[in-house]
């Protein structure tokens, strides 16, 4: 059985992470898995969004420990890990984590890499490396920090301590929190939304967000402005002002 399962519906591509016996624990396989499908999927035109997700119980409870344990200081600088991480930051279009149970070390780290984050009630999250002995090291001082603040970053990434989805709600590190019977539906209501956006327009979106996470208000606003004027070229800002001037929905094609 795959470690993670790659389904398609639609315009939306699925990757469930699946080693449920170690709550979806991130080996180098899983780690692959995603960086290559993602790889593929961003060159693919068929799939304009892409869902996360794990199970129930688990998102996933952070990189696998018992791969982890043995590993030399070189090896984890040097590790093919840290580009798969990379590919997945690299990923263009919207990414939605869909997340219940555990999303802890590297799962939560994961799941901050995603655009937009569907949790469910029962979703816990936690940078809980302290205990291990090490520190978060796949995003979660940096991107952590950008996301909730100082004061909110250390108090888990010190303490090591798990929170509820509700405290993520409240923090702004999840968008939304349902019920665990509704998490999948409603991550995938927001992916078919957005798939029916332009591609290009949300690609550039997302970049420009991104982009202001590592620069200067001055250049953030100076890319927006070059970003937005570029859309002008495409076939779907032509399209998305008639169809709003001639009250019908727009289709956008990705041109
Ligand atoms: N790795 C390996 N196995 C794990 C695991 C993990 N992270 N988490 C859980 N498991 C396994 C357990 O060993 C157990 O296996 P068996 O004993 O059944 O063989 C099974 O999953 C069920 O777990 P528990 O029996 O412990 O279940 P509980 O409900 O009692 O507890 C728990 C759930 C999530 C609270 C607990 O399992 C737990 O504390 N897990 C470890 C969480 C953790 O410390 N995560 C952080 C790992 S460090 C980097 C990239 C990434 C990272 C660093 C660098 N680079 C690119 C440089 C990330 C580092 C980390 O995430």
């Amino acid at each position: 059985m795959s470690v993670v399962l790659v389904e398609q519906d639609g315009p939306v591509g699925i990757l469930r992470l699946n080693r449920p016996e170690v709550l979806n624990a991130l080996n180098s396989a899983v780690m692959e898995a995603l960086a290559d499908q993602l790889t593929r999927w961003d060159r693919d035109p068929a799939v304009r969004v892409v869902i996360l997700t794990g199970n129930d119980k688990a998102f996933a409870a952070g990189a696998d420990i018992a791969e982890m344990a043995e590993r030399t200081p070189v090896e984890m600088l040097q590790s093919a890990q840290i580009t798969r991480w990379e590919a997945i930051r690299q990923f263009s279009k919207p990414l939605i984590a869909a997340v219940s149970g555990w999303a802890l070390g590297g799962g939560m780290e994961l799941a901050m890499l995603c655009d937009l984050i569907v949790a469910s009630e029962t979703a816990r999250f936690g940078q809980p490396e302290i205990r291990l002995g090490v520190m978060p090291g796949a995003g979660g001082t940096q991107r952590l920090t950008k996301i909730v603040g100082k004061m909110r970053a250390m108090d888990l990434v010190l303490t090591g301590r798990h929170i509820t989805a509700e405290e993520a709600l409240q923090w702004g590190l999840v968008n939304r929190v349902v019920p665990v019977e509704q998490y999948w539906e409603e991550a995938l209501k927001l992916a078919r939304s957005l798939a029916a956006g332009p591609p290009l327009a949300l690609a550039l979106a997302k970049e420009a967000v991104l982009f202001s996470l590592d620069s200067t208000v001055e250049d953030g606003l100076k890319f927006e402005r070059k970003v937005f004027a570029l859309l002008f070229a495409s076939e779907d800002r032509r399209e998305g002002m008639a169809a709003f001037l001639e009250k019908r929905a727009p289709q956008f094609r990705g041109r």
